[in-house]
Order: C-alpha cells, then sequence, then structure tokens
C-alpha cells in the first residue's frame, strides 16, 4: 500500500474540474485520506518544486501555482503513485492520452491541471509539505472486499 501527494492546481479550481478530477480517482477505487484547499505560497512553490527552481521556467510556474487556490489531496492505494501519474497522462495536456485527464482537458504544458508525486520519496516529501500527521485520517475502507481479490 502507498500514499501519494496529489494537487488540483488553480486551473483545475477556476474552471470548475475539481468534482470531475476527484470522481476519477474515487471511480478507480482510490482511497482518499486527506483532502484541503489552500493558496500556494511563493516559499511553498519553491519548497514543492525545489527541482525547477533554477530553471527558466520557472517563474511562470511560480506565478501559475500562486494565482488562486489549490486543493491537496492524500490517496492511498496500491500502487497509487504510478496508478495516479498514468490517470493524468503525459506533462504536457497536448500531448497527454485521450482518456487520461490531462489528455480529456488540458491543452497546455504549464496549466495541466494536476500534480501528482512521481516516486515514493517525492510524496514523502510532499505530503510533510501539504499535510500535518494529524489532518490525515486513516479509515477502513468497507468496499475493499469488492474492489479486489484478498491476494492482491
Ligand atoms: P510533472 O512531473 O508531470 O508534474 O512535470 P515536471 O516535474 O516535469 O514539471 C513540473 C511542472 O512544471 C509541470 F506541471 C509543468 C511545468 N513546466 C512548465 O511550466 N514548463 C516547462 O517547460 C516544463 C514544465
Amino acid at each position: 500500500m502507498q500514499r501519494t501527494l496529489v494537487l488540483l492546481k488553480p486551473d483545475c479550481v477556476q474552471r470548475r474540474l475539481m468534482g470531475e478530477v476527484i470522481s476519477r480517482f474515487e471511480a478507480k477505487g482510490l482511497h482518499v485520506v486527506g483532502m484541503k484547499m489552500l493558496r500556494v505560497t511563493p516559499e511553498l512553490s519553491r519548497q514543492h518544486y525545489a527541482e525547477h527552481v533554477e530553471k527558466p521556467f520557472y517563474s511562470g510556474l511560480e506565478e501559475f501555482i500562486t494565482a488562486a487556490p489549490v486543493v491537496a489531496l492524500a490517496i492511498d492505494g496500491l500502487d497509487v503513485i504510478q496508478v495516479v501519474r498514468d490517470m493524468l497522462g503525459a506533462t504536457n495536456g497536448l500531448k497527454a492520452a485521450a482518456g487520461t485527464i490531462r489528455g480529456d482537458f488540458s491543452s497546455s504544458r504549464q496549466m495541466n491541471l494536476v500534480h501528482a508525486s512521481d516516486s515514493e520519496e517525492s510524496a514523502q516529501r510532499e505530503l510533510k509539505l501539504y499535510f500535518r500527521d494529524e489532518e490525515l485520517c486513516d479509515y477502513e475502507s468497507v468496499m475493499t472486499a469488492f474492489m479486489r481479490a484478498e491476494d492482491e
């Protein structure tokens, strides 16, 4: 079982696509254990995108990610880090496959609606940036018996 950090970015919030995107994760059977709306500050942006701070596109990225609220989600599931990345599709919405979230709703590289951790290491780091331990709610998933076999 893994946990990942998902961010519904300012374009997702402004375009009223929050429900649409969360519905896809729910329909897949993923287990949401944390959710909050917040405004990303320039400082949080620099921490979140630490690997990109020196890149030429960073100033535009910071302007975008701080421009409106985001919704942070902590999501549990088997192989959830890769499963969510696959559900998002390629970074650039113009290149993302049809059927993926970005492929269906984004036509942009910067405004690609959703962020998700790309490894266990980034998930741990990013979850700490957005959630305190007591903000995460572990609860039993009563549907699990009808979502997958016991040996999966
Ligand atoms: P991803 O892992 O899919 O979120 O993508 P990256 O870590 O490669 O990039 C982080 C964010 O920077 C992406 F959401 C898009 C943005 N970006 C740009 O705005 N311009 C670029 O040239 C590359 C990435």
